[in-house]
């Protein structure tokens, strides 16, 4: 009798292991894509929206929960949705990148996006990843750290009195999807845009716009984290509070060790968590995005500033008086202010979801990126890019073109050969990438369009040298991976050299991220490991530089074990211009289940 077990006790245990399982959450939203009348600078524009808000809703999740989104297209266009930094461990059909891990959610379609949200915590966002769609289809997505009841502050800074998503945004008086026509078909720079917002608000910086101010109300003494997002479509941004200083505690949903600054540097994609403490004296002070223009001379790109103010909410006997302190912004072009912040950084080794720098690396890239021309047809009057060509981009000299009848990551599950071709690791040929004299040379400026991926072994560690060219223009482009954080080791000026540069390299503390700016003419050296099979994208997130073709992807071979196979598309994947049943006969055997 002694050795049974007591039927209560299996009860018990039962219960037990269900209240834990239990505690996983899963977290449900949906998202309406549809049109919204917004009024901005004195005219009504039709956008495209999510639940008729731009920004759309912020979707906030705890870490190990999971996500799913209904999303159901209302709109006009073809859409698909990013969750942009998340990294989709085995569930690479939820990335959303369109025509990479699916096709388009068609008008009057819907699809369930789902997804454990695993080994990471912070501030990242959802947009749209079809055309320009998300200049106005877009939100935050926080990830709070696991529920702990031993641990009341779950954060390694002090618990902030109150969180505070700002979402900057970049406003155009017109239809963005024809705008990126316009800059396709042309073959230049498209339209700039005619505003920056503020959490969707202009600021009195433009016509109109009086009632169209962001306000961040706060009590006095206390201690605040802004959630800070760059949604803008073409310009990285410099972020500043007027008499207040800011402490960096987090960039693109990683903890960084506390830098303290007076200015934020942040590029279209990346996410930066600050602390601001209401502790100056009771008044109004403005805050302010104004663009970081990293084309030298005197490009005609958007020089307007966005402005909001942050309002001291004080109950005492005066009421708050003070003018609204201005605050004074640096120069248009102030790379060095940027570089500085970008290159304080540091990641918090000691924190929550620190991953160690990989030490060996199986593949070294060096991968140029930049701008390009392509040819015009004989007699196409349309064409008005440089030397009378289309501006076209590439990644080693390969200008991406996203596939149209199929996407590449069914590709790679059905086994559909002929979808795309090898990426290299290295551009053709070595030259002076970042001699100013590029900038109009007919002899090399043109890059050859393609399908590419570069393929992967599970696990492998990939260090990517970032280079940027002097064709046509250096240019700070932002590269976005999608599936990974990296490691960014270093980053300069001119030509990256291996001799001088590698002695540069931070291998102990070195910041994370998802998005790396890559310094205009200049490099930057990242390392990842591919540990997540699937396709991804890797792409500028200045979004006309992505259609012209600067783009590649890794394809990462699936694991040994089923833990590390990635498995079959969810019933309710769009459906592409190939038919399932050429989808199932291309690979005998392979059964498409449900998930
Ligand atoms: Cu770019």
């Amino acid at each position: 009798m002694a050795n049974s077990i007591s039927p209560f006790l299996v009860v018990c245990v039962v219960a037990l292991l269900a209240s834990s399982v239990a505690s996983a959450t899963v977290v449900e939203h949906s998202l309406y894509i549809k049109n919204l009348t917004v009024n901005h600078l004195c005219s009504d524009q039709v956008v495209t929206s999510a639940n008729g808000s731009v920004p759309g809703p912020t979707i906030s999740v705890h870490e190990g929960d999971t996500l799913v989104i209904h999303v159901v297209n209302q709109s006009p266009y073809n859409i698909s949705l990013h969750w942009h930094g998340i990294f989709q461990l085995l569930s690479g059909w939820a990335d959303g990148a369109e025509y990479v891990t699916q096709c388009p959610i068609r008008p009057g379609h819907s699809y369930k996006y789902k997804f454990n949200v695993t080994g990471q915590e912070g501030t990242l966002w959802w947009h749209a990843h079809s055309s320009w769609l998300r200049a106005t289809v877009h939100g935050a997505l926080i990830i709070y750290p696991k529920p702990n009841p031993f641990k009341p502050n779950p954060y390694p800074f002090p618990t902030p009195y109150k969180e505070v998503p700002i979402i900057l945004g970049e406003w155009w008086n017109a239809n963005v999807v024809d705008v990126e026509k316009q800059g396709l078909t042309r073959g230049h720079t498209p339209n700039f845009s005619d505003a920056f917002t503020i959490n969707g608000k202009t600021g009195d910086f433009y016509a109109c716009s009086e009632h169209d101010t962001y306000k961040l109300k706060v009590v006095p003494g206390k201690t605040y984290l802004l959630r800070i997002i760059n949604a803008a479509l073409y310009n990285p941004l410099f972020f500043k509070i007027a008499n207040h200083t800011l402490t960096v505690v987090a960039v693109d949903a990683i903890y960084t060790n506390h830098y303290v600054t007076d200015i934020v540097a942040i590029a279209p994609g990346q996410t930066t968590d600050v602390l601001l403490t209401s502790n100056q004296s009771v008044g109004s002070y403005q805050i302010a995005a104004q663009p970081y223009i990293t084309v030298p001379g005197d490009p005609p790109i958007n020089r307007t500033i966005s402005r909001g103010i942050l309002v001291y909410d004080y109950e005492g006997p005066t009421p708050p008086l003070n003018p609204v302190n201005r605050v004074a912004l640096p120069a248009f072009n102030d790379t060095s202010t940027a570089f500085t912040f970008f290159s304080n950084l540091t990641g918090l080794t000691e924190g929550p979801k620190w991953v160690p720098v990989p030490l060996h690396v199986d593949e070294h890239m060096f991968v140029t990126i930049g701008l390009n021309l392509i040819p015009c047809k004989p007699g196409d009057a349309t064409c008005e890019g440089p030397s009378e060509q289309k501006i076209s981009a590439a990644m080693n000299n390969h200008s991406f073109v996203f596939p149209e009848t199929l996407s590449m990551l069914e590709a790679f599950y059905f086994g559909v050969g002929g979808t795309y071709i090898d990426f290299p690791n290295y551009p053709p040929s070595r030259f002076d990438y970042t001699e100013p004299s590029l900038k109009s040379d007919l002899t090399s400026i043109f890059a050859p369009k393609g399908t590419t991926a570069k393929r992967l072994k599970y696990n492998d560690v990939v260090q990517i040298v970032f280079q940027d060219t002097a064709f046509i223009s250096i240019e700070s482009h932002p590269i976005h991976l999608h599936g990974f954080n990296f490691h960014v080791l270093a980053q300069g000026f001119g030509n990256y050299d291996p001799r001088r540069d590698e002695k540069k390299f931070n291998l102990v503390n070195p910041h994370i991220r998802n998005t790396i700016a890559v310094p205009t003419g200049g490099w930057a050296v990242i390392r990842f490991q591919a540990n997540n099979p699937g396709v991804w994208l890797m792409h500028c997130h200045l979004d006309m530089h992505v259609p012209w073709g600067l783009a590649t992807t890794f394809e990462v071979e699936n694991g040994p074990t089923p833990s590390s196979t990635l498995p079959p598309p969810p019933k309710d994947l769009p459906e592409c211009l190939i038919s399932d049943n050429i989808l199932r006969s291309s690979k005998p055997g392979q059964v498409v289940d449900a998930e």
